[in-house]
């Protein structure tokens, strides 16, 4: 087992992955911007590097300042958290060269799984369900408005080097594809340096539903079954619960044997996350494959018990999973709490917080690393807090959350706060009658 982890991330998940640590026994190292100084997650590990100024380029990014402090500290592995490096093959290829294990997935799985239409093809052979669509990239608009024509429109042109909506572009009619091709090509071009696209038929309406996956290194894989990630805005997550109020069982089985399938295929080692689109029609089809935790992985814990940084660690040692698929036995959810004002389009809200009363009582998480007079930077990512509720029944959740958001405090900047208050009001929520396009249609106002 692991001498000592250096934590390669900040705020809420570098104090999760710390968390578990301690309860392993495990020491830890932090690694903080000047910016973060006084963050949380320095004062409880038990080391802290400071490896570089506040933008993320120069500091969480850059891989020879982590390195360096991994080894200065004699860490022996490494873990990555969500975002920032944890998808990065090339830090995941550094940390190997150095003898320095790296808690996530190896470069060859990285690069296989982030380039969306490999992955995709990868599926295909696997027998994992896909939306119908291009074999592979497109190699030209000819080709490209000769492939629409035999899928069918509506179609969804998608780059192949991007995730998260970016190079996305649905086409209604042939007379809109050469545009959309042009616009989409150029926009992932800029993001993501590659510009290769390939297509899919349009699934209208779809919601998002993933399945948590452990693989081991004997090519077994189990799944801890789904969560419903549909309402989203902008293609940022805003609420998550297990489990999905669209699921069925048979849909479940389906699935979680899908996701099986598609990890053991690939001989994937490690937690990761196969994300579904579902159709109207409880049809689904893969849509990427994330070889990180994802920062919605405590509904999961709720509702099996299972400590899934845990798990982590230990397939990263090379203790062999359980191997048991797990059913939920309860109802979690999750509400992402964001420094952005929901009044005024979600704008980013930084600053410092001057008064902080966090709910508590049965069945309430809270996955924060803020603290009363904590000053948010605005170099990063808005998210401050999680807060998880859990019950008997969905019912009981959403009024365990109301009473929860109602029992919140934060002063000194704006948070989502009241956005989660009013989503739990909402009727369609409420019925579980959602898609990702259920923000589409919401407003603040009354
Ligand atoms: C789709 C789709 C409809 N049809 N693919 C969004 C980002 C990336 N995860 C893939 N996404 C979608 N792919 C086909 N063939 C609709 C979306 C989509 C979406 C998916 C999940 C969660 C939120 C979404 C918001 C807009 C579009």
């Amino acid at each position: 087992m692991f001498k000592k982890i250096l934590i390669a991330n900040r705020g809420e998940i570098a104090l999760r992955v710390i968390r578990t640590c301690k309860e392993m026994g495990i020491q830890t190292v932090a690694v903080y911007s000047i910016a973060d100084a006084e963050s949380i997650h320095v004062k409880f590990a038990d080391e802290a590097v400071c490896i570089g100024p506040a933008p993320s380029f120069d500091s969480y990014l850059r891989i020879s300042n982590i390195i360096a402090a991994a080894e200065i500290t004699n860490a022996d592995a490494i873990h990555p958290g969500y975002g920032f490096l944890s998808e990065n093959a090339k830090f995941s290829k550094i940390c190997d060269e150095h003898g320095i294990k790296f808690i996530g997935a190896s470069p060859e799985m990285i690069n296989k799984m982030g380039d969306k239409a490999t992955a995709k093809a990868t599926m295909i052979e696997a027998g994992v369900p896909c939306v119908p669509g291009s074999e592979g990239i497109i190699e030209s608009f000819s080709h490209c408005k000769k492939l629409a024509k035999e899928v069918g429109y509506p179609v969804m042109l998608k780059a192949s080097a991007g995730g998260g909506g970016k190079g996305m572009r649905a086409v209604w009619k042939e007379a809109d594809l050469e545009d959309a091709w042009n616009s989409a090509r150029v926009e992932s071009k800029a993001a993501f340096a590659n510009d290769d696209m390939y297509m899919e038929k349009l699934i209208e309406e779809p919601r998002h539903i993933e399945i948590q996956i452990v693989g081991d290194s004997k090519g077994r894989a189990c799944h801890l079954s789904e969560r419903d990630c549909s309402i989203q805005r902008r293609h940022q997550k805003l609420t998550e619960e297990v489990p999905s109020p669209f699921m069925t069982d048979k849909l479940r089985d389906e699935m979680g044997k899908a996701a099986v399938k598609a990890a053991e295929y690939i001989k994937y080692e490690g937690v990761g996350t196969v994300e579904f689109l579902v159709d109207k029609n409880r049809k689904f089809y893969f849509m990427e494959m994330n070889t990180r935790i994802q920062v919605e992985h405590p509904i999961t814990e709720q509702v099996i018990d299972y400590d899934l940084i845990r798990e982590q660690i230990m397939v990263a040692a090379g203790v062999k999973i359980s191997g048991k698929n797990y059913m939920p036995q309860l109802h979690s959810i999750e509400c992402r709490i964001n420094a952005e004002d929901p009044f005024n389009d979600f704008r980013p809200s930084p600053g410092k917080i001057t008064n902080l009363h966090l709910p508590g009582g049965h069945g309430i998480r809270i996955d924060t690393h803020v603290y009363s007079g904590y000053t948010i930077p605005p170099n990063y990512d808005s998210m401050i807090a999680k807060l998880i509720t859990t019950a008997q029944t969905r019912e009981e959740a959403i009024d365990k959350m109301k009473r929860a958001l109602d029992e919140f405090v934060i002063e000194g900047i704006k948070t989502t706060i009241p956005f989660h208050r009013k989503l739990m009001d909402s009727q369609d929520y409420v019925e579980g009658n959602y898609t990702t396009k259920f923000m589409e249609d919401f407003s603040m106002e009354d």
